[in-house]
């Protein structure tokens, strides 16, 4: 009722619509559009009333409030269901409790705030409010188990493409970030529900440094973070930026289903900015390092070290500065 109330103020937009009017419409009460009105003007619409002209919508608040993301998608089935909190722990874990209890494919949880937010191996995820998008996306994917970190790579796809259509020239670096100029704008974490053969949930969860102040960077993530209106000079649009990527991952998504995942693998390796360059890889049992050669059909990177090809599944990789021979 609410996003109805909304669409008949933005088809007038400027001019006042009498209540009268909205409640032959919407056929309630015009009591109920009252109420309706008051709920909004609480979420931080700013909604003018005159005794006898009506209702006037003056300004939006900068939230992803689902009453302006849902006439906007562009998807057929992600973001149709959308659990929005202001304050939440982990949209991770809200997003794998819904799971749980059997939400549909394509559920959405976003938060303008994370209390917990969750990087890799229990690292914490810088999640201030209203300044990014912090967001996790439920899907059941078909294929096994162990292809689950393909993933990973799909969403860093989407989130490039969605990231670059702002002017951002943003690069992947393996496994989960989005880079810019060595820094990062995007962390991805993925979590998987299986069977031995059959994946109940995939679960991924999205954070993207989008309107934070270089100056808003807790100490430590000062040099290793930005933000996209750090690099633009401008802030960018959450709600235009979420519409965008949710329509990129489907579409890659979709495409995975059908197609199988070579195109996106395809698409990675031009994004990548790990491949070809001299790394530090931080595994889960040792460390070396060597050049990134490649990511194989499974997403596991590929580096050439002095004693041959090694196969990294899982762990930390950072570009090392070429040295002179390197160079
Ligand atoms: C990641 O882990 O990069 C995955 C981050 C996923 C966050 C999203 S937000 C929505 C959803 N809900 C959650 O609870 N999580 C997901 P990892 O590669 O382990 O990197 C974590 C490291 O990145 C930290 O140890 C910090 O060094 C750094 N970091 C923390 N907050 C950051 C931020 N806002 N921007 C850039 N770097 C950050």
């Amino acid at each position: 009722m609410r996003a109805e109330i909304l669409r008949l103020l933005r088809q007038n937009a400027g001019g006042y619509v009498s209540g009268e009017d909205i409640s032959k419409v919407l056929n309630v009460s015009r009591t109920a559009i009252w109420k309706h009105m008051q709920a909004l003007k609480d979420e931080g619409y700013e909604i003018s009333s005159h005794p006898r002209l009506g209702y006037c919508l003056q300004t939006v608040p900068d939230l992803l409030l689902p009453n302006e993301i849902c006439p906007r998608l562009t998807t057929d089935f992600i973001g149709h269901s959308i659990h929005y909190y202001t304050t939440v722990s982990s949209t991770n874990n809200e997003a794998k409790r819904l799971a749980n209890e059997g939400c549909p494919e394509g559920t959405i949880v976003l938060a303008e705030e994370q209390k917990v937010g969750r990087g890799r191996l229990a690292r914490g995820w810088f999640s201030p409010f209203a300044k990014g998008i912090w967001l996790s996306v439920v899907l059941r994917p078909k294929f096994p188990p162990q292809e689950a970190p393909k993933c990973t790579l799909l969403a860093a796809v989407a989130m490039a493409r969605a990231v670059r259509a702002t002017g951002v020239n943003c690069g992947i670096k393996w496994p989960n970030d989005i880079l810019y100029n060595g820094k990062k704008l995007v962390g991805i974490l993925t979590e998987m529900n299986a069977e031995m053969d059959a994946i109940n949930y995939v679960v991924i969860g999205m954070g993207i440094n989008v309107n934070t102040d270089a100056s808003e960077f807790p100490e430590e993530l000062r040099d290793i973070a930005t933000s996209l209106s750090s690099v633009l000079g401008r802030t960018v649009s959450r709600t235009d930026l979420l519409i965008a990527l949710l329509h990129e991952l489907e579409l890659l998504y979709t495409q995975a289903g059908e197609e199988g995942f070579s195109p996106i693998l395809a698409e990675w390796r031009k994004l990548s900015a790990t491949l070809g360059q001299p790394v530090d890889v931080f595994g889960i049992t040792r460390c070396f390092s060597g050049i990134a050669l490649d990511i194989d059909e499974d997403g596991a990177l590929i580096v050439q070290t002095e004693a041959g090809l090694e196969k990294v599944i899982a762990g930390d990789v950072s570009v090392r500065a070429k040295s002179q021979e390197e160079k």
